[in-house]
């Protein structure tokens, strides 16, 4: 049974784990974090050991979209900063004279490679080239990219893959296959080239052309230009049959056999991508990721300030890695190459925490428990998409590595506190942060409970080790 995700969207994302849990239900496996692939592969095992120690990777948004930052001719273009050229309609010969405007004198690879590392990421992910058409990289597929059309003239991806080559940071590269608006067959430009299909549903565009001219080739340079790539990155497949994303399929497998594919190809990948900003309700033992803004949009916009507070960074990678996934945090650069220093600022300070704290973080696995991430309401009450509405809850999770549990606190945990039902005995307790113990103790009913002390040492997130007998929970 396969449990692919649709792109986009909350729906596809609340499928996605329905028809995931569903998967696990029908196989047996009673708790997420012991399935296994219905059908083990153990090449793309072999291929995904990385990924899922890496537990936290940094998306970036970079593109010609940086310029306008959500206003054209002065006038508010609402909605996802890299969506402007299609929420304000704006005409390919227009927007394409943003690329004579784009000279990020600010650019520093090493000190967005610098970044991650602070902020404890593992893996970086950059938009190679988005919906817009524009190639951040040079590209003898298309003169429309940043070495052959910008003033600055520099090759932004060569320089982060040197970069990441040098501080040893795995890189990976976004790439639109299906949208492209800059291109007359490429998927999405209504306004410019007219709708993708007609009104009997048949493709009205040469988008096999524009595939093969542009897409696949550029799929390749990326895959032979700049050393090893982590993953490839697609995004939104319309129009992309099993057939033309087994091309890309083939692309990838063929030129760098380690290199991953996520979850929107559209075609089969490594691991599965939730709906952007979703993260599923369950644990699931098969690799997935949340792809996620720090603010409200992806490319940088001026008027979205709302940065994520480091503690709900945390919350929200804590809550990921509890479930078996990972969380792929994007930050927007502005025009002139920065980052913007708040966003840089929340992830450092997260970051901070991580270095204390990280064991309960990298390589860690799934809660064997589950009742922790809330229930489903009991008065049968339905969210707003009609489904069963899911009340999370929020104050505690916990990760996992053999014979060790790390119960991560976001808010004072009751005196005592009752680890859930287990048949283990546990051996020890104890503070993560500077290993001072905690008392516990075993109760008659199988639970034991400990006592932290008040107020709890970190107010943002406290880590109590609770080491077992045996390497995995029996409950
Ligand atoms: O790259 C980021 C987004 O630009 C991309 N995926 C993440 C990682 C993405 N492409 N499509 N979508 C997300 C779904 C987009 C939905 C919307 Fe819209 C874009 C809602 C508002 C703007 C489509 C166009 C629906 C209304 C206008």
């Amino acid at each position: 049974m396969s449990c692919r995700r649709s792109p986009g969207g909350r729906p596809a994302a609340r499928r996605f784990t329905a028809v995931c849990l569903a998967a696990v239900a029908a196989s047996g496996i009673a708790r997420a974090h012991q399935a296994q692939p219905p059908q083990p592969d153990p090449a793309r095992e072999h291929r995904l050991a990385w990924f899922r120690a890496a537990k936290y990777g940094l998306f970036i948004h970079w593109g010609l979209y940086a310029i306008p930052a959500g206003e054209w001719h002065g006038r508010r273009c609402p909605g996802l900063g890299e969506w402007l050229m299609n929420r304000c309609q704006v005409p390919v010969r227009e927007y394409e004279q943003l690329a004579a405007r784009f000279n990020p004198v600010k650019f520093d690879a090493d000190a967005w490679v610098q970044l991650a590392q602070d902020a404890g990421m593992k893996y970086i992910v950059i938009t190679a080239k988005h919906h817009d058409g524009f190639a951040m990289f040079k590209s003898n597929a298309s003169s429309y990219n940043v070495v052959d059309a910008t003033p600055f003239k520099r090759d932004v991806l060569k320089e982060l893959a040197d970069a990441c080559a040098r501080r040893g940071m795995r890189l990976g590269f976004y790439y639109s296959q299906s949208q492209d608006w800059h291109e007359p067959g490429g998927a999405g430009n209504t306004w410019d080239f007219g709708p993708d299909l007609g009104p009997d549903g048949r493709e009205r565009k040469d988008y096999d052309g524009y595939l093969r001219s542009k897409a696949e080739p550029q799929v390749r340079e990326l895959l032979t230009r700049y050393g090893p790539v982590a993953l490839i990155w697609f995004d939104t497949p319309r129009s992309m049959t099993p057939e033309r994303g087994q091309r890309f399929a083939t692309i990838v497998r063929t030129l760098q056999p380690s290199t991953l594919i996520d979850g929107r190809l559209g075609t089969e990948g490594d691991y599965r991508s939730t709906g952007d900003n979703v993260v599923p309700d369950a644990a699931s033992g098969l690799a997935w990721e949340t792809p996620a803004t720090i603010n409200h949009t992806w490319g940088y916009r001026t008027d979205d300030t709302d940065w994520k507070a480091p503690g709900t960074i945390l919350f929200k990678l804590i809550d990921i890695v509890s479930k078996g996934g990972n969380y792929l945090l994007n930050v927007g650069p502005m025009a002139d190459g920065l980052i913007p220093q708040a966003s840089q600022a929340n992830l450092r300070t997260a970051g901070r925490w991580l270095r204390v704290n990280g064991e309960a973080v990298y390589a860690a696995g799934p809660s064997p428990f589950g009742e922790e991430f809330g229930e489903y309401s009991a008065r049968g009450a339905l969210d707003v998409r009609g489904q069963k509405l899911f009340l999370p809850q929020t104050e505690w999770r916990v990760t996992a590595k053999p014979g060790r549990l790390y119960f991560t606190f976001f808010n004072e945990p009751r005196a005592p506190f009752a680890i859930p039902a287990m048949r283990n005995r546990v051996t020890r307790v104890y503070r993560l942060a500077d290993g001072v113990d905690v008392p516990f103790s075993a109760g008659g009913d199988g639970r034991t409970t400990f006592t932290l002390d008040r107020p709890m040492p970190d107010p943002m997130a406290t880590v109590v080790v609770v080491a077992y007998e045996g390497s995995a929970v029996r409950r």
